[in-house]
């Protein structure tokens, strides 16, 4: 064990404080990274990586981008943090009402978790019903009502994702497949009158990156509003990743609530759940449902986000270039991986992507577990060992950033031609 793991491990879980930073799925030990700055991030043993894991989403500008360094460190010498209502705040909301036109009103909160649990108390306090649809392999934080697995067949309800969650507050989700609508409708017709929302990744991004099918997101809109329940998308991983607003842009399907993070915050603590007025309406203090948090709309965090947003709302040329270069990096390691003989599907929504290791579609869950993970692993290391850092898991996203140039890209595939070379053969 290095001498990093072995001192962490002294008092965190693992040695971490997120448990897919522990590379447990791919069994190996992780590197303790000490910095980064643009495409890449720099270890406590001076090794660079080129970096896909982008801190899970936020470093869309890459690591360390300099108009953002540049309003942290400004915005820290006001003070840290107040406790009290800023026009920073009010600024970044009016850059987020601007992308995301379906967010009319909202609050900021510290993290992922903290923005999906809110939303979720939100929908049953604004409907007064209990239970709570998600997607089987979907995942929106730790929240006790979404740490949840799904139940034998289809429309039952969901059992505890792992100990400490109350079947009682498990009993209260239904978890169906993603890309099903037909199990979506079945749930509404067992539960009619006890739905009060179903939340979904509009693009999943923790079962691998999975796109919705065609008439998927259009189909769930009609069955809440034929069921009076709220559709929450959960865009804290896909928000302002595949054009500068959500997968509700792109599809024109309104949801009634959002969720954001990672980007929206550039890389400090900062989420936001929204969505209609009327729901929104409902929040403490201007209505009965309550949510708080002492670190809520940090001064820093929100300078963060304003200057991230600035900048991809400056530069008209930056998803242009962002999905080109997302789309020359899958067609490269599609080809680098046949080369070889190599089976593998890749699934991209902007500039998130997942190369599956399974010779046939994935489109749900089920379809993704069908990756052949020891494969995977062995891809992993190989590219770890020639410096390139992907998600530690067949089951998360690679994130490229507007800071990996052509000399990254073709890097990344001359590497993995390398290791797909390696790993057939063993
Ligand atoms: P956080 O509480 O980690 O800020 O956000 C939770 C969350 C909510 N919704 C979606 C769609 C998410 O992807 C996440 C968090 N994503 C993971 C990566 N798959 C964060 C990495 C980690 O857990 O350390």
């Amino acid at each position: 064990m290095s001498k990093e793991l072995e001192l962490a491990s002294k008092y965190f879980p693992g040695g971490v404080n997120s448990p897919v930073r522990a590379f447990k799925s791919v069994g190996c030990e992780p590197p303790f990274i000490k910095s980064a700055y643009g495409s890449r991030v720099i270890d406590t043993n001076d090794i660079e990586y080129i970096d896909y894991v982008g801190t899970w989403g936020p470093a869309i500008l890459g690591h360390a981008e300099e108009s953002v360094i540049e309003a942290v460190r400004r915005k820290a010498l006001d003070g840290l943090s107040f406790g009290a209502p800023t026009m920073v705040e009010t600024e970044l909301a009016q850059l987020i009402c601007d992308a995301f036109p379906v967010i009319q009103k909202m609050r900021f909160v510290s993290s992922g978790t903290e923005a999906t649990m809110s939303a979720v108390r939100l929908a049953r306090g604004f409907t007064n019903r209990p239970y709570i649809i998600k997607c089987d392999g979907g995942y929106h934080g730790h929240g006790d009502s979404l740490l949840v697995s799904a139940g034998s067949g289809v429309a039952t309800l969901a059992i505890p994702g792992c100990p400490g969650i109350p079947e009682s507050i498990a009993s209260n989700t239904l978890v169906v497949p993603f890309n099903d609508l037909e199990a979506v409708k079945k749930v509404f017709e067992t539960h009619k009158d006890k739905i009060a929302a179903m939340i979904v990744e509009p693009v999943c991004g923790n079962m691998g990156v999975v796109n919705p099918k065609d008439g998927y997101l259009q189909g769930l809109r009609k069955l809440c509003d034929d069921n009076k329940a709220l559709l929450i998308f959960d865009e804290v991983m896909t928000g302002f990743r595949g054009c500068y607003g959500g997968v509700s842009k792109i599809t024109e399907v309104t949801p009634d609530l959002t969720t954001l993070g990672k980007v929206v915050g550039g890389g400090m603590p900062l989420a936001v759940y929204g969505g209609r007025a009327d729901i929104m309406s409902m929040i403490a203090p201007d209505g009965p449902v309550y949510q708080a948090g002492t670190l809520s709309g940090n001064p820093i965090a929100v300078a963060a986000g304003i200057a991230t947003l600035k900048k991809l709302k400056s530069d008209h040329t930056f998803y242009l270039k962002l999905l080109s270069t997302s789309e020359k990096l899958e067609k490269g390691l599609l080809n680098a991986a046949r080369e070889e003989g190599i089976k593998i599907q890749s699934n991209r929504y902007g500039a998130m992507m997942t190369i599956f290791f399974t010779d046939s579609p994935v489109t749900d869950y089920e379809s993704a577990k069908k990756s052949d993970t020891q494969m995977f692993t062995k891809w992993f290391k190989g590219m770890l060992k020639r410096k390139i850092y992907l998600p530690p898991s067949q089951f998360e996203a690679m994130f490229i950033s507007g800071a990996h140039t052509e000399a990254d890209l073709e890097k990344t595939i001359y590497m993995a031609k390398e290791t797909f070379k390696e790993i057939k053969n063993n």
